[in-house]
């Protein structure tokens, strides 16, 4: 896993460069999911295929980028599914961006994680690695290493609350479950970036991120192999939970790689809440 992890960390290296440096505009590219792709996203995945296709633990790569994953080592153990720069738009106004890194056995299915990790792209380039040992912060240096910052643990409630979506298309017991956190005095702290706002829950020990199922997309945005399994299998190991409003994340399979999940992220509390909202719909 260590040298998964030192890629990981090469790859942010170069990225953060890519980010700080070129130009953000569109390609020409439209990715599977329709979406017209930003000269950095692509880059983005080519840095991180280039780094990762020589390391022969990896059997494939699974990129949001492309359609189907590529098979690099027909006798490796891992399967990687990578969203290579996640909010890639909020680059060009100058808010966090992320990178976001599942490390699979077998499939892509949610129990088939073993480990997981994400680069937050920031005033300061941050990775959280999460597997048997816990949840761990790094923080990039001057000298091109990441040094171990601290562990990373979720209190049982938080006082944070990012909720994603279109408001207009919230279903009606959605609504009343953000009102009700505000109502109790959570503080709305979302940027649109899914790897800064989940970031942001974990470092100040609680709260709760959803993007649900609207009424224009029942099945939410995220997508379950790039993003949501491995933010799901990062706040368990941090000791909070993730759901699709009922399920939990980690029991879910997609039947195409780039199925998407509503989902939900947080401390004990705030998911148990989100239990009892969903629980008749
Ligand atoms: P992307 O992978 O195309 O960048 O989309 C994922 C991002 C997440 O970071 C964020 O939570 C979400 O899209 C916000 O989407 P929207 O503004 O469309 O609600
Ligand atoms: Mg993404």
């Amino acid at each position: 896993m260590q040298e998964i992890y030192n890629a990981i960390q090469s790859a942010a290296i170069k990225i953060d460069y890519a980010i700080k440096h070129e130009d953000t505009g569109y390609s020409d590219n439209q990715n599977s999911t329709g979406d017209i792709q930003l000269k950095l996203d692509i880059h983005s995945d080519n840095i991180i295929e280039e780094i990762f296709a020589p390391i022969t633990s990896v059997k494939a790569l699974a990129s949001e980028e492309k359609a189907e994953p590529v098979t690099v080592h027909e006798e490796g153990r891992y399967l990687i599914g990578y969203d290579p720069l996640d909010g890639s738009s909020l680059a060009d106004v100058n808010l966090s961006v992320g990178s976001i890194f599942g490390i699979y056995e077998n499939d892509y299915s949610g129990k088939n994680l073993k480990a997981a990790a994400y680069v937050v792209y920031g005033p300061r380039v941050e990775m959280v690695t999460a597997d048997e040992e816990g949840v761990k912060l790094f923080r990039l240096n001057a000298d091109h290493t990441f040094a171990f910052i601290r562990d990373i643990k979720l209190e049982a409630k938080g006082k944070l609350n990012a909720p994603g979506g279109t408001q207009k298309n919230w279903l009606p017991h959605h609504k009343a479950l953000v009102e009700h956190f505000f109502a109790e005095g959570y503080r709305l702290r979302y940027s649109g970036g899914m790897v800064p706002d989940l970031h942001q829950i974990l470092l100040k020990g609680g709260g709760i991120f959803s993007y649900p199922g609207t009424s224009d997309k029942p099945a939410g945005k995220l997508r379950k192999v790039f993003e949501v399994f491995p933010f799901a299998y990062i706040y368990e190991k941090a000791g909070g939970e993730a759901i699709d409003g009922k399920t939990r994340l980690l029991d879910l399979s997609p039947e195409h790689i780039h199925d998407t999940t509503p989902c939900f992220f947080g401390s004990k509390e705030e998911i148990q809440k989100v239990r009892n909202a969903y629980a008749n719909h």
